[in-house]
């Protein structure tokens, strides 16, 4: 489907007190706030308005606002995030999301869902299990799917310690082709799909964004990006640096309609 738009929201002057288990060291929020700006600027070049919402200091991971909600063409799911912390992210990206849908669905306790482990491949969705998405919140979203007319598998990451979330380690890049890591346990959903595998050493440009036209990937992952533009990929390398540091991938940093 082409997306027209995109919600972001710049990361806060306290970003850094975010929740991280990286250890390449503090971000630095003048170098984040550029970095943000040129990925920013990418989907604006990929044909999509940009609607920024402002900075959150109270939620200092709200930049991630991948996490708080699932768009989809034919309606949005507001997420409860697995971390306590990243609760209260979502009500301002609900209210934002009622300009543009009629109805915003919601998961509630004690299910929990971060919009990270959930991958749109068409009208299916990968679901994944995580230490951020139980299963409660993994069968609330299935039958929020359902009445959306979408079907859902899940996979279990539980076991992949390296990935915080499903699509820290997997990506759709349309027309049947999965990215996938070493790491994603291959469930029977991904038989219909053509898989481009990832190697660990470059595990984080896994979670690349096909815009339209166009597949936003991390900088410096040297073998993937050969292997996309291979593919004949039209590809857009984003500095990712400041926000790898608080695990955050390049797909989190929006919600694409
Ligand atoms: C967190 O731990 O929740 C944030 N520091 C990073 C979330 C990144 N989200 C994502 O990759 N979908």
């Amino acid at each position: 489907m082409p997306c027209t738009r995109a919600l972001v929201r710049p990361p806060a002057a306290n970003f850094a007190d975010g929740l991280t288990s990286c250890n390449e060291g503090v971000p630095d929020i003048a170098l984040a706030l550029k970095q943000h700006r040129a990925y920013c600027q990418a989907l604006a070049d990929c044909g999509l308005e940009i609607t920024t919402l402002p900075a959150d200091p109270l939620h200092p991971d709200s930049t991630f606002i991948e996490d708080t909600a699932i768009v989809t063409a034919r309606g949005a799911i507001a997420t409860h995030p697995g971390a306590p912390s990243r609760i209260g992210e979502v009500d301002s990206v609900v209210a934002a999301l009622r300009r543009h849908y009629n109805d915003v669905a919601q998961i509630v306790a004690p299910g929990t869902v971060d919009g990270g482990d959930v991958c749109e491949a068409d009208d299916h969705f990968l679901i994944g299990l995580s230490s951020r998405t139980n299963e409660q919140g993994a069968r609330q979203l299935a039958g929020l799917l359902a009445d959306l007319r979408s079907t859902t598998s899940i996979v279990d990451i539980r076991g992949s310690k390296m990935l915080l979330h499903l699509k820290s380690g997997l990506a759709y890049l349309g027309n049947n082709r999965l990215v996938v890591t070493e790491d994603i346990p291959r469930v029977a959903a991904f038989s219909r799909y053509e898989q481009i595998p990832v190697r660990a050493e470059e595990r984080y440009a896994a979670n690349c964004v096909r815009v339209n036209d166009r597949v936003l990937v991390a900088a410096g992952y040297p073998k993937f990006a050969d292997m996309l533009v291979a593919g004949r990929y039209d590809i857009v390398p984003i500095e990712m640096s400041e926000f790898r540091k608080m695990d955050g991938g390049l797909s989190c940093l929006s919600l694409r309609l």
